[in-house]
């Protein structure tokens, strides 16, 4: 009894501690007229909050705009033609959160990040070439390390595109036509490009720095 007594307590106290760490309270507003926006407690607009629980305050005076917030784990919105309060209990997470208006999405929105957001993935590079028809090869000549796309249209049944360097070797085949598309890490340094039916003939050099 007296053990039961002690966990009984230790409940009880932590069920205050939730209750009294309120989570911070964030305002947002919208309308009447085009304007948007979502503040902290003290009136400053919200950039960069850290992570944890949070209320969102939304104060919607606009009939025809609505207040939208997005981000990871939140999707919550108010309604376009109503108008009224509303407070929502989210949990943010690292991120980029976007408040916006769904009926003027490009006028009236903004936007803050949570914690440490993710890095955007690195923009994957594209390239082009192709070989024929006739004797002929086209492919670019310089490119950037990383990771990159690379579309060979092979227009010819006597030739085909090949490439090779630093951890690629790709190829169509020479009976072949059509595209294909390679993923594939470019690394410094030479790459060269050639047919193989016209070794001497039909080549090239791409340099990736
Ligand atoms: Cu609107």
């Amino acid at each position: 009894m007296v053990r039961l007594g002690v966990l009984l307590l230790a409940a009880a106290a932590a069920l205050a501690s939730a209750a009294g760490a309120a989570a911070p309270v964030l305002q947002g507003s919208v309308g009447p007229g085009f304007t948007i926006s979502l503040a902290d407690s003290s009136g400053t607009a919200v950039t960069h909050l850290d992570p944890g629980a949070y209320g969102v305050h939304v104060v919607d005076q606009g009939d025809i705009h609505d207040f939208h917030l997005v981000g990871p784990g939140v999707d919550q919105a108010t309604s376009i033609v109503g108008t009224g309060e509303v407070t929502w209990d989210v949990t943010l997470t690292d991120g980029t959160y976007r408040f916006f208006c769904d009926a003027h999405p490009t006028l009236m929105k903004g936007s803050f990040t949570v914690g440490t957001p993710p890095p955007p993935p690195p923009a994957i590079q594209k390239l082009k070439g192709s070989v024929g028809p006739g004797l002929k090869i086209v492919f670019a000549h310089s490119a950037k390390a990383g990771k990159t796309k690379i579309t060979i249209r092979d227009l010819t049944a006597r030739d085909n595109f090949h490439l090779v360097g630093p951890d690629v070797n790709k190829k169509t085949g020479i009976a072949f036509k059509g595209t294909v598309t390679w993923t594939v890490t470019l690394r410094a340094g030479k790459y060269a490009f050639r047919s193989d039916a016209h070794r001497a003939l039909l080549r090239g050099t791409l340099t990736v720095s």
